[in-house]
């Protein structure tokens, strides 16, 4: 994997840059649609390519270790073969699906000894066997094994757990640099910078993350319920120590809003089952702002869903066709409501994108965080 850095904005600290994978090109910042089971939910392939113009998507190590397993995986060819998603792709180490998803568990030096959240069954995720999972995946980027703190979290327990997650790190490192992958593709390791929302915690875990000089880094532990000014603080911090050549993942993020901040404050990757979860409820994001889709207002408004949008569906369907969908729990709704939530964040951090190398990204997002945090 290869980053280049192509432009930084004069105004802010936010860049544009491309990484390049042996899956292809990403052009950053981006936004990263969810996939957790090897499906971006509502969203098929075609569309995700064509529709949203998605350029990597996310797999999870826990859902996918669970079901279908790895031996399904691996006989597939790898996951790409297999979800027929032959663009780049990034896992979530189950360092945080396993905190907020699985019923039971054992947090201990070695690893976490956790119960399926499907049939109950024990299993253990060490650093060294998430490593080896995501490598049977077939991730383009492989993401450390971590624990995310929850908010609030008492500094002693803080400090601990990003200790640990230090240690855990180096058998990361040492596990994927011992190993090859199985596809004949290569395979990238992000580190997470975690450290809560202490100051000294995150200083520490960033100069420590940023020592082990891996191909890019990520940022955890934050959007878990903390201020968004407390969030902004922590990644202002750690971006300024995370090397700038290499691209720069705040993990689990977030808002229209906060992407536009993350990305001023020289982030470059975005992932959040937001757009597709929202969507599910009716939420939409929009050029406009938020709409509630099961709003009355909408009922006989024919306008297109976002003709500020140049996207298929938010200008083929209207408002009122939408609202109806969704009161009568039709499947069409989810569908619709998906692609055009991830066509909306694509296209919101493509214009980023377009705004930095032409110099103009600060005042623009300025104006932008307004319009796409209003309430319609
Ligand atoms: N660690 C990992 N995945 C994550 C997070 C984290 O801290 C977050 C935090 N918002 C989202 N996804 N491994």
């Amino acid at each position: 994997m290869k980053f280049i850095l192509e432009k930084k904005d004069p105004n802010s600290k936010a860049r544009a840059g491309v990484i390049k994978t042996d899956h292809g090109e990403i052009q950053t910042p981006i936004f990263m649609p969810v996939g957790t089971a090897g499906s971006v939910k509502a969203v098929h392939q075609r569309e995700l390519t064509y529709d949203v113009k998605a350029q990597i998507i996310l797999g999870n190590t826990y859902h996918l270790y669970l079901r279908p397993g790895l031996d399904i995986l691996e006989k597939a060819g790898g996951l790409h073969k297999f979800n027929g998603w032959n663009k780049p792709i990034l896992t979530d180490s189950g360092g945080y699906q396993v905190f907020s998803l699985a019923g039971t568990r054992k947090i201990t030096e070695n690893g976490v000894i956790f119960k399926s959240h499907i049939d109950g069954s024990k299993h253990t995720f060490t650093p060294e066997n998430v490593m080896d999972i995501q490598r049977r995946i077939g991730a383009d980027i492989i993401m450390a094994f971590d624990e995310c703190t929850p908010y609030p979290c008492e500094y002693g327990y803080a400090r601990k757990s990003m200790e640990m997650t230090h240690r855990w790190l180096k058998r990361c490192i040492d596990r994927v640099d011992a190993t090859e992958g199985l596809y004949g593709y290569s395979q990238t390791l992000f580190p997470i910078v975690q450290g809560s929302v202490y100051k000294d915690l995150r200083k520490q875990s960033a100069e420590f993350v940023a020592s082990c000089d891996q191909a890019g880094n990520a940022i955890g532990g934050l959007s878990v319920g903390e201020p968004a000014e407390m969030m902004y603080e922590m990644t202002e911090l750690v971006t300024e120590i995370l090397p700038e050549d290499k691209p720069r993942y705040l993990m689990g993020v977030g808002t229209p809003a906060n992407i536009l901040e993350g990305i001023a404050l020289g982030v470059d990757m975005f992932d959040c089952v937001m757009p597709t979860r929202n969507a599910r409820n009716g939420m939409l994001f929009t050029t406009e702002g938020i709409l509630n889709m099961r709003n009355e207002k909408w009922k006989d408004d024919f306008s297109p869903i976002d003709p500020g949008l140049n996207s298929y569906v938010s200008n083929f369907y209207s408002k009122a066709y939408l609202r109806h969908l969704t009161i009568s729990k039709e499947i069409l709704a989810a569908q619709i409501a998906s692609i055009h939530n991830l066509s909306f964040y694509l296209w919101l951090v493509g214009e980023a994108r377009e705004k930095i190398k032409s110099g103009e990204f600060d005042s623009w997002k300025r104006d932008m965080v307004k319009k796409v945090s209003r309430r319609l």
